[in-house]
C-alpha cells in the first residue's frame, strides 16, 4: 500500500477553507493509502505565538481531525514536537540544503515581509517540512498547491542526499487536488480565507456558532448586481459563495446558476448559510465530546511511539553515512 503524510499547523483556529481544501481530502484518501497525519507545531512557533493559545490550538487540531471522519484506526496520528526526530534530521539536512535556496522560497519571501523580527527558523522551515515527509518514505504528500514548492524542495534534497550517501530517501511527490476550490475571505473576497488572518468576519472557523456562521455568511460582500451568476473577476463574492455551494454538494456551477437564476442574493445566501450549518453541525458536536477526552491522549501517545520508532531508523541511518558519532 502506498503512503500519504501529510499535516497542518496549528496557527489558528480552523476555517471552512482548511476544511474543504485539506480536511476533507484526508478523510477521502484514508481509504486508498496508508496515512500518517500530524500536528505541525514545530512549524507554527516559525513565527510568533502565545504558549498557551498554542497548546489549546493543539489539541483543537486534533479533535478537529477525529471529529471530521479522521479515522485512528485507519491513521498514524501525532504531534511533530513529540517526536524528536524531525527536529534532528531537520538539522542534517540544513547543513545540505544551500542558503540561496531556501531564499527563493515564496512563502519565506511572502511571511518574511509581513512579519518584523522573524527567526531563523522562517527560512529553514521547509526542510524540517522535507524531514517530516522523508523520515517516512512517504510516497505522497497531499496538499495545498501553496506547498507544491516546499514539497518540490524535499524531492531535490532527496535526491542530493542519495546521490551523495547512497539510497537513504524515498522521492515523493506532491497531491493537490484536482478540484478543491480556493474558498475566499466573505469580506475580501478576492484573499484566501486564512485561519491566522486578523480580521475573523471574513473567515468561518469550523467551531463558529450556527448564529454566527449565518450572521458572516449573509453579510458576506457582494456585487451591485442581483443576478448570481459564477464570474470570478467581475462578482469575487457571490463566485466565492458558490463555489462554497457546490464544495459541499457537488452541484456543479452550471447547475447552481440554473437553480437560483430566479431569485436574490439574499436566498441564495440564506441557503448558503443553511448548507455550511448543517455540515458543521455535526463536526462540532462531535468535537464537544472528543476534546476534553483521554482518547486523544491515547492516540497521540501511541502515534508518538510509534512514529518515533520509525523515524529514529532513518536518522540514524543519515547520521551514520555523515560520519557524526562514534
Ligand atoms: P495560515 O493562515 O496559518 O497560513 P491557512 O488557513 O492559510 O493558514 P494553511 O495552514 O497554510 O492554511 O493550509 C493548510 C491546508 O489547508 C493546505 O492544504 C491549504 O491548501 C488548505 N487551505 C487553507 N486555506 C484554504 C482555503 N481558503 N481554501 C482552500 N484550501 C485551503
Ligand atoms: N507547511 C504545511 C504544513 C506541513 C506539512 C508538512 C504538510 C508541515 N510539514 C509535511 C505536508 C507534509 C502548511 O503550512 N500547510
Amino acid at each position: 500500500m502506498k503512503k500519504i503524510l501529510t499535516g497542518l499547523q496549528p496557527s489558528g483556529n480552523l476555517t471552512l477553507g482548511n476544511y474543504i481544501g485539506a480536511i476533507r481530502q484526508m478523510v477521502r484518501l484514508q481509504e486508498e493509502y496508508e496515512s500518517i497525519i500530524f500536528v505541525a507545531d514545530l512549524h507554527a512557533i516559525t513565527v510568533a505565538q502565545n504558549p498557551s493559545e498554542l497548546r489549546k490550538n493543539i489539541r483543537s487540531l486534533i479533535a478537529i481531525y477525529l471529529a471530521s471522519g479522521i479515522d485512528p484506526k485507519k491513521n498514524t496520528i501525532f504531534i511533530q514536537s513529540e517526536n524528536i526526530y524531525h527536529a534532528n534530521m531537520s538539522w542534517l539536512l540544513e547543513c545540505l540544503t544551500p542558503y540561496g535556496e531556501l531564499g527563493r522560497m515564496t512563502q519565506f519571501k511572502d511571511k518574511s515581509s509581513k512579519h518584523q523580527n522573524f527567526g531563523a527558523g522562517l527560512l529553514t522551515y521547509p526542510v524540517l517540512m522535507a524531514s517530516d515527509i522523508l523520515l517516512y518514505d512517504a510516497d505522497y504528500v497531499p496538499t495545498g498547491i501553496d506547498q507544491k514548492q516546499h514539497v518540490e524542495l524535499a524531492r531535490n534534497i532527496a535526491e542530493r542526499v542519495n546521490k551523495k550517501y547512497g539510497e537513504i530517501f524515498k522521492i515523493p511527490e506532491p497531491l493537490i487536488p484536482e478540484t478543491g476550490a480556493k474558498i475566499c475571505d466573505l469580506v475580501n473576497p478576492t484573499k484566501k480565507m486564512s485561519k491566522s488572518d486578523e480580521n475573523p468576519k471574513g473567515v468561518i472557523y469550523l467551531l463558529d456558532s450556527d448564529d454566527v456562521i449565518r450572521k458572516k455568511i449573509m453579510g458576506a460582500t457582494t456585487d451591485s448586481e442581483t443576478v448570481i451568476k459564477y464570474d470570478i473577476e467581475n462578482k469575487p463574492g457571490i463566485s466565492n459563495l458558490i463555489n462554497i455551494y457546490n464544495s459541499l454538494t457537488g452541484i456543479s456551477i452550471k447547475e447552481i446558476e440554473e437553480k437560483y437564476k430566479d431569485s436574490n442574493y439574499g436566498t441564495f445566501k440564506k441557503d448558503v448559510a443553511d448548507l455550511v450549518i448543517e455540515t458543521l453541525k455535526p463536526i462540532k458536536e462531535k468535537y464537544q465530546e472528543l476534546i476534553n477526552s483521554k482518547e486523544i491522549d491515547k492516540i497521540l501517545d501511541e502515534g508518538a511511539l510509534k512514529t518515533s520508532e520509525i523515524a529514529k531508523k532513518k536518522y540514524l541511518l543519515l547520521k551514520d553515512k555523515m560520519g557524526l558519532g562514534r
